[in-house]
């Protein structure tokens, strides 16, 4: 059906007319929509077919990666550039007088996942497919994913997100594959044939229906699986009150947790990560028992990656499995399990580990948490016969105490593998957070630095760029985004930068329609475009930013001489609904906008815009219109970012702490190609040893400074006078805890030599070269290769095809 555009035009014909019962003159734009998606859906289902039959016949070995979160964003776009129809349907559609672009719009972002995390998770599975890897996505079909973001007044005001309303085209309902997850009850032994034997009696169960998506290579013929589990009530409830039980059972997969960084004390949140985890489980076991070989070889054929600690319970899960449902002794279950699952760590964040209280966990997974005793009095005794009498230790390292269950300490000693997402974030694993662990388990400790898929972040989302690439250096960079390198040759050619110039200048006048649409905003496509998106976090110090800007905003005032090239600041962030001084400044950017961009002094120089709704389709037309790319942590606190590859791969220029992945960036690009400012890590880790550094001397002495936190507090924005009392505060009062202040006269300097640089633009548009040119490096191929070499020993399975 996708063999000539007259064929396709038929059959898309027949299809809009069939299904919606309509003609085709009267079918609608969403009409067409769901009868595309069928399509495609369908033509992919062929290859679909064919890999899982490879994959179960040859025997290879399979990942499954577990993760509480999926951040797909749309797939229509994506599922027609990987299956090369792209172009067919394109030009069909112009013929028939329909936009495509129109009709990708009525897809829903699939936004189950917060940020960067969530998003890793759906690059990685586009490089499976794409490097034609047997490995498949594990996860939760949450009915409403993130919220929806408006801005009312200046405040965020959270939506529920939908995105089921109209269906979802890409997935399939497995209802024979269904299995039921017990929770709550009690657990009975008896003696069976010398054997303690475990029963869990009185359990109330949940029935997990799993719904299966298309992950579509690209052009390669591979189509993996990426399997998400719906909660609904069981046909055998024991429950009296059934409506009740059809409610709490329907909740564990009703809502996405709006939070990336908090550890959700929720018993509801751990009822999706065991639900997750079990059904996880049990569909792994079910498939690879149709390949008839002993379970004593599961590890062999069979790796298990958990995203973070949020699916840990994996481990308990597997060993419970192997004890009372196949009946291997401890020691072999143990073994199998280890060799089976590894560990990515996220955050070093303290506010993130996660940590049960006994009391929630014990009666909620009785099973599953007499394991994790066993697990943690067998690891004490291995500590104490290696550090006899060390208590302080063993308490510390212990995966229960204090009537908690330390959730990544369980993921630490259960798997064979511990990985950072870049080289700092490692080394901070092992020197300054883990480092007892890393003692006892030096070989399980190793880096993965993250990476992003080039053929969503740049192929799809910035087109023209991606066309320029090939007619310089040919198409081959797709399959080896290595060979992006090959553009260094161009530094030199002024008719190549003067091209690259275009193309971002024709993405920035794009993305000024969208915002002016929106915001009724007019905005200056000549302008700097400097933009800072990602979620709203104290240690991502957009705060820093918008002190900035206030700063800029007084100068400009100040000095009628002072001139620097028109910015446009754009800011793009959801912050999570409970965290009180996130959306304060959300709250302060806003006002500060307004005061910028109302007054015609300074507005001739800078602009502020908050794009509402922050998701990953907005993010498609934003990296391609950047210049420039802000990454300002706190050193030491983000443990890569995945947003700076995305800029860096669409030509922005990072101006960023030497944190995360910034600093690979750095080593690759060299110091001329990226702007750099303030505290090392180093200095931020040892400052906080000695408790912080003085704050306010650098209220008091800087008069920069000064003069912008107190139009915080002193009515210059005519909102109520304490409105943002508590960001004053906090850096004042509770001494900035993120280095605000100690790193702000660094961020002014590096920001004026960033208004140098854009003056002398052939050297500017060399740099941007040059960051596309390294950006190959972090394309999530060479991240998801390093892993499938080093962690799961997986091989491709391309040439079987
Ligand atoms: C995030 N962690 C980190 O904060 C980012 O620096 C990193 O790029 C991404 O993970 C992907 O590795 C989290 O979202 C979490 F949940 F761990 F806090």
């Amino acid at each position: 059906m996708f063999s000539s555009n007259e064929q396709f035009k038929q059959e898309f014909i027949d299809r809009v007319e069939r299904m919606s019962g309509k003609s085709f003159a009267d079918s609608s734009e969403r009409d067409q929509y769901q009868a595309l998606g069928n399509m495609v859906r369908e033509f992919a289902s062929q290859n679909w077919i064919s890999t899982n039959e490879q994959y179960r016949y040859s025997g290879t070995k399979q990942v499954y990666y577990l993760s509480i979160e999926f951040l797909l964003g749309r797939l229509l776009k994506h599922n027609l550039l990987n299956l090369g129809i792209e172009k067919i349907v394109e030009e069909s559609f112009t013929e028939l007088g329909i936009s495509l672009d129109a009709i990708e719009e009525l897809e829903a972002d699939a936004a189950l996942g917060n940020g960067g995390l969530g998003r890793l998770a759906a690059c990685f599975l586009d490089s499976l497919a794409s490097l034609g890897l047997p490995g498949h996505g594990c996860g939760i079909r949450y009915k409403h994913g993130l919220f929806e973001q408006k801005i009312v007044n200046g405040y965020q005001v959270e939506l529920p997100e939908h995105w089921l309303r109209n269906g979802h085209v890409w997935e399939v309902r497995k209802l024979d594959h269904a299995v039921e997850i017990p929770f709550w009850g009690h657990i009975e032994s008896t003696m069976e044939n010398g054997r303690l034997v475990f029963h869990h009696v009185n359990a109330e169960r949940i029935t997990a229906v799993p719904y299966d998506m298309p992950v579509v290579g690209y052009k390669n013929k591979t189509v993996n699986t990426l399997r998400l589990w719906n909660a609904e009530p069981s046909a055998y409830p024991i429950h009296k009150d059934i409506l009740k039980y059809k409610r709490e059972t329907e909740s564990v997969s009703e809502f996405l947790y709006p939070d990336d960084t908090h550890d959700e004390g929720k018993i509801l949140r751990l009822k999706q990560q065991y639900f997750l985890v079990s059904a996880s489980i049990r569909s792994i076991v079910r498939s690879y028992r149709k390949q008839h070989i002993s379970l004593q070889h599961f590890h062999e054929h069979v790796s298990i990656h958990i995203n973070d600690t949020h699916p840990v319970l994996a481990i308990p899960e597997l060993l419970r499995f192997l004890i009372d449902e196949e009946g291997y002794g401890w020691d072999e279950a143990w073994e199998i399990t280890t060799k089976t699952i590894s560990y990515t760590n996220h955050t070093t964040l303290s506010e993130a580990l996660e940590r049960w209280p006994i009391r929630i966990f014990q009666p909620l997974l009785p099973r599953i948490y007499l394991i994790v005793e066993e697990i943690n009095r067998r690891f004490c005794n291995e500590l104490w016969e290696r550090y006899p009498g060390d208590w302080k230790r063993i308490e510390n390292m212990a995966i229960i105490a204090n009537e908690e269950v330390k959730m990544a300490h369980l993921a630490l000693v259960g798997s064979h593998s511990v990985n950072g997402v870049a080289q700092i974030h490692t080394e901070i694993l092992k020197q300054r957070e883990m480092p007892l662990f890393y003692e006892v388990f030096p070989n399980k400790f190793n880096n993965k630095t993250n990476g992003i898929t080039h053929r969503r972040w740049l192929l799809k989302s910035n087109p023209q760029l991606a066309s320029l690439i090939s007619e310089a250096i040919s198409d081959e960079w797709i399959a080896k985004p290595e060979k992006l390198e090959l553009l260094m040759e161009y530094q030199d050619d002024s008719l190549f930068l003067e091209q690259l110039s275009k193309v971002k200048e024709r993405n920035k006048h794009k993305l000024v329609e969208t915002i002016t649409a929106k915001t009724g905003i007019a905005l200056d496509p000549t302008s700097i475009f400097d933009i800072q998106v990602k979620r709203l976090h104290a240690y991502k110090r957009q705060l820093l930013n918008v002190l900035h800007i206030m700063h800029l905003y007084n100068r400009i005032k100040e000095d009628s001489s002072f001139s620097i090239t028109p910015r446009t600041f754009i800011f793009g962030a959801k912050a999570s609904p409970g965290y009180y001084f996130a959306k304060k400044v959300i709250k302060l950017i806003n006002t500060v906008a307004k005061k910028v961009n109302e007054d015609s002094e300074v507005s001739k120089y800078i602009r502020v815009i908050f794009l509402e709704n922050y998701r990953v389709s907005l993010a498609e037309e934003i990296f391609p219109a950047a210049d420039v790319s802000e990454q300002i942590s706190t050193a030491s606190k983000e443990a890569s970012g995945t947003g700076n590859m995305k800029f860096m791969m669409n030509g922005a220029i990072t101006l960023g702490t030497m944190d995360g992945a910034n600093v690979e960036i750095f080593e690759r690009v060299g110091n001329e190609n990226i702007f750099t400012f303030g505290l090392s890590a180093d200095d931020v880790l040892r400052l906080q040893k000695q408790g912080g550094y003085r704050a306010m001397e650098y209220y008091q002495h800087d008069r920069r400074i000064r003069k912008v936190l107190d139009q915080l507090v002193n009515g210059f924005f005519s909102e109520e006078q304490n409105e943002f009392e508590a960001i004053f505060d906090s850096l004042v009062a509770h001494n900035d805890q993120y280095f605000v202040l100690r790193d702000f006269s660094s961020y002014v300097d590096v920001q004026s030599k960033v208004n140098e640089a854009y003056r002398n633009q052939n050297e500017w548009w060399k740099k941007s070269l040059v960051n596309i040119a390294k950006s190959g490096h972090f394309s999530s191929d060479r991240t998801i290769q390093q892993y499938a070499n080093e962690i799961w020993r997986i091989r491709s399975n391309s040439n079987v095809l």
